[in-house]
């Protein structure tokens, strides 16, 4: 990264991508108390409102000083998304150091429910909602009300795992959740049994790890890839939730034809080595996704289920393992959400930036585009609106040159 390109302290902006926003913020507690109001609005399904939050808690994230009663008054209180509510919400951490409707919330067994029933993929706040109105509130309920054994995990797919794979890269739908009819992109049996593995956090080796595997089995296909992982991980979180990879070819002049269904071709030789078991979507069909309905690109890519092979029995591996403090051998590797992205070399920027997150921070990527630069900014590409010209970044830095904006350090993205 250039060094010569500083971070210009634009905290008064109304747009987030013109903020530098820390992963840990001089207000965290603020923040995440703030934040829970924010995420009880969207459980029950008040986006608007929870879109309001979610920007506060991000102007607050770039606040590079500590808010006190004198700096509350002198800057907080005038920034853009400071509203009343939230003015009053602010006023009244600093007066009692708590915000008394989150704590009310946090202790709330519909609040505990709701956030619950969303850790199982496929979940939304609306069918979460559902199932709490007909009187479902643990991780039991929700099992027995799937006709599933209690306390399921992972562990038994270990028996079933060959029906469970996905020949021709097609998700093969295993089951219904009573949500409207629609069907889910994996089925409820299948999403309850990798809960807990889905709720487990990922570490920056591990994410390393499976980068590095996922490199070489691409290698043995298509020589001359190159690849970011993207996410929260870019942005440095100590652990993720899921795993994002953005991939190119680095010939620039052929690149584009050269990764044309490189994405199928990539998940099925990993689902043939046991590694992507599940998959959700993949370039060229959609199947219905209740937790991405926002905002599609138009890249090939693939959302899967991956898992790392177990490391081998070998006196070597063992010893190695001891060492290290990662899983030792022979034990059984989590399954982890992966998303594939493959994007041409033209765009292959915009797809990093894109996919490098806050969700926030993509959100006002494209707001800022268009109201400000009269762009349209998508992680398919760069286009100015008007007579639809094409800009070509050679760099991330160059994103943001052409958007005239200041340059935003992965790290300092996290709005
Ligand atoms: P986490 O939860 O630790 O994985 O944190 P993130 O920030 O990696 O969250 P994630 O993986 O949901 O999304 C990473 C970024 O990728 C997000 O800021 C926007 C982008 N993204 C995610 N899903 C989609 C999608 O379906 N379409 C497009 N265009 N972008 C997406
Ligand atoms: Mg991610």
């Amino acid at each position: 990264k250039p060094t010569s390109q500083k971070v210009k302290n634009n905290w008064r902006s109304r747009y987030a991508c013109a903020r530098a926003s820390p992963l840990v913020c001089p207000n965290q507690d603020l923040a995440v108390a703030l934040n829970v109001l924010g995420r009880s609005r969207e459980l029950d399904g008040l986006f608007a409102n929870a879109l309001a939050y979610e920007r506060a808690v991000a102007v607050i994230k770039s606040y590079p000083n500590l808010i006190t009663q004198e700096t509350f008054k002198r800057d907080v209180a005038k920034l853009p998304g400071i509203g009343s509510k939230v003015h009053a919400k602010i006023k009244e951490y600093l007066e009692d150091g708590k915000i008394a409707e989150t704590e009310s919330i946090l202790r709330s067994e519909r609040y505990q429910s709701l956030s619950l029933f969303t850790t199982v993929y496929g979940i939304g706040p609306s069918t979460a909602r559902h199932l709490y109105e007909i009187g479902l509130r643990t991780s039991e309920d929700l099992e027995r009300y799937h006709d599933v054994a209690p306390g399921i995990d992972a562990t038994e797919l270990e028996v079933s795992e060959s029906q469970l794979f996905t020949p021709n890269g097609q998700p093969i739908p295993q089951g219904n959740i009573k949500n409207d009819g629609k069907i889910p992109p994996i089925s409820v049996k299948v999403a309850l049994t990798l809960r807990k593995d889905f709720a487990t956090p990922i570490p920056r080796s591990e994410v390393e790890e499976m980068h590095r595997v996922i490199m070489a089995e691409l290698a043995e296909i298509q020589a001359g890839c190159t690849s970011t992982i993207a996410g929260g991980y870019r942005r440095g979180k100590p652990q993720s939730n899921d795993v994002d990879i953005v991939i190119t070819h680095s010939d620039v002049k052929n690149g584009a034809e050269i990764i044309k269904g490189l994405c199928t071709k990539l998940t099925k030789r990993l689902h043939e080595r046991g590694m992507i078991t599940h998959v959700m979507h993949l370039s060229g069909f959609h199947t219905h996704n209740p937790l991405r309905t926002e905002h599609w690109d138009s890249l090939e890519k693939a959302l899967t289920v991956f898992r790392l092979p177990a490391l081998p029995l070998t006196p070597r591996s063992q010893s190695q393992s001891q060492l290290q403090f990662g899983p030792s051998a022979g034990e059984r590797r989590l399954y982890r959400r992966l998303d594939l992205i493959f994007a041409p070399p033209e765009t292959y920027w915009t797809a990093v930036i894109g996919w490098s997150g806050s969700r926030l921070f993509e959100r006002d990527l494209r707001l800022w585009a268009k109201v400000e630069k009269g762009m349209k900014f998508d992680s398919s590409g760069l286009t100015r609106r008007h007579d639809s010209k094409i800009f070509v970044p050679k760099s991330e830095e160059d994103v943001f040159k052409i958007l005239g904006l200041d340059w935003v350090d992965p790290t300092m993205r996290n709005a």
